[in-house]
């Protein structure tokens, strides 16, 4: 196996963080639950852009600490962390200069919890990674949305979009903060071979990056992402990673409470790693910027029997 990989192999298990504009209305929209993962929001309610637009001005995640959720997921015996940089939203969670639709330009907290995610992860010795959504982009002219456009705003062509702006923001993430993971997701017939080969091209300039099998263009990348689910077998021969969600969303809702049992998420980190396998374990912070308690609590009791009864 890629001595690239040994790190990520080695690690069994990481957070992943959906965060984003979309932990805001939480999962309501207009005053009625909307069906469907959290940060789905503006597809399932078919949000216009411009109204969608308006909710940086309300995202001030005032009790965000960088300190507290890495504690966090090294107490919970995590070996890394992967965070949405960018969701199909197109909302940016980082300070981007290619678009100004993100949190540092957009929203009354102006910090970027990238720069202090990457750094507190290095300062606590766990790995960095981050998520981004290089195909579906519902806020961005020509970005992909699975199922079709809903507003004029959105028209436009796709390849400009990836010049535009998937392109230059991967170039960012990249060159800022050296990402160890690039997370991509949910490719559409868009992404083209030729498409995806300008997107190869900058990764190939990181020998170290590890990501993933969702880049599309036919690229099998370096991992394979079952969803929510465990490979009776795993995946012989393969480096590959079970994504899953701690109750039945992943961008925070506020009527979800159908939390998995700490029994079960132990069970599951325990099956992965017996079939060679690694756990990507969501949590979704909500509008304050802080972890829900319930996942926080199943995650320390996690870390608690594993330092017990683990391998370190
Ligand atoms: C995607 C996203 O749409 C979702 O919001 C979340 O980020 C998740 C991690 O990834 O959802 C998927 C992607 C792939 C499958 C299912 C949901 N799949 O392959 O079954």
């Amino acid at each position: 196996r890629d001595a690239r990989m040994a790190w990520w192999h080695a690690a069994r298990y990481g957070m992943f963080i959906h965060w984003g504009v979309y932990s805001v209305p939480a999962g309501v929209w207009q005053g009625k639950p909307v069906d469907g993962a959290g940060e789905w929001i503006m597809h399932d309610a078919r949000i216009p852009v411009e109204e969608y637009k308006q909710l940086p001005a309300r995202f001030d995640p005032m009790q965000f600490d960088a300190h507290t959720w890495v504690s966090l997921a090294k107490a919970a015996g995590m070996k890394y962390i992967v965070i949405t940089a960018k969701h199909h939203d197109g909302f940016a969670m980082f300070d981007s200069k290619a678009n100004a639709f993100n949190i540092v330009d957009a929203t009354p907290f102006k910090h970027d919890p990238l720069r202090a995610l990457a750094d507190e992860a290095k300062r606590q010795g766990i790995k960095f990674g981050v998520y981004y959504s290089q195909d579906q982009d519902w806020t961005a002219p020509g970005g992909a949305a699975i199922g079709g456009h809903w507003d004029k705003a959105q028209d436009g062509d796709f390849a400009t979009y990836l010049q535009t702006k998937a392109i230059p923001q991967i170039k960012e993430l990249l060159a800022k903060y050296h990402p160890a993971v690039l997370w991509f997701d949910t490719p559409t017939r868009e992404m083209t071979p030729q498409l995806a080969a300008e997107i190869v091209k900058l990764l190939d300039q990181y020998p170290q990056l590890i990501w993933n099998n969702r880049l599309g263009g036919g690229y099998a990348g370096d991992t394979e992402t079952p969803e929510q689910h465990i490979p009776p077998q795993g995946f012989p021969g393969k480096d590959w990673e079970t994504c899953m969600t701690i109750n039945d969303t992943w961008g925070y809702k506020s009527a979800d409470t159908d939390f998995k049992s700490t029994t079960v998420l132990l069970r599951n980190l325990v099956d992965i790693a017996s079939k060679g396998g690694n756990y990507l374990l969501n949590v979704g912070p909500d509008a304050r910027g802080v972890i829900p308690a319930a996942e926080a609590e199943r995650l320390q009791t996690i870390g608690q029997w594993l330092k017990i009864n683990g391998e370190s």
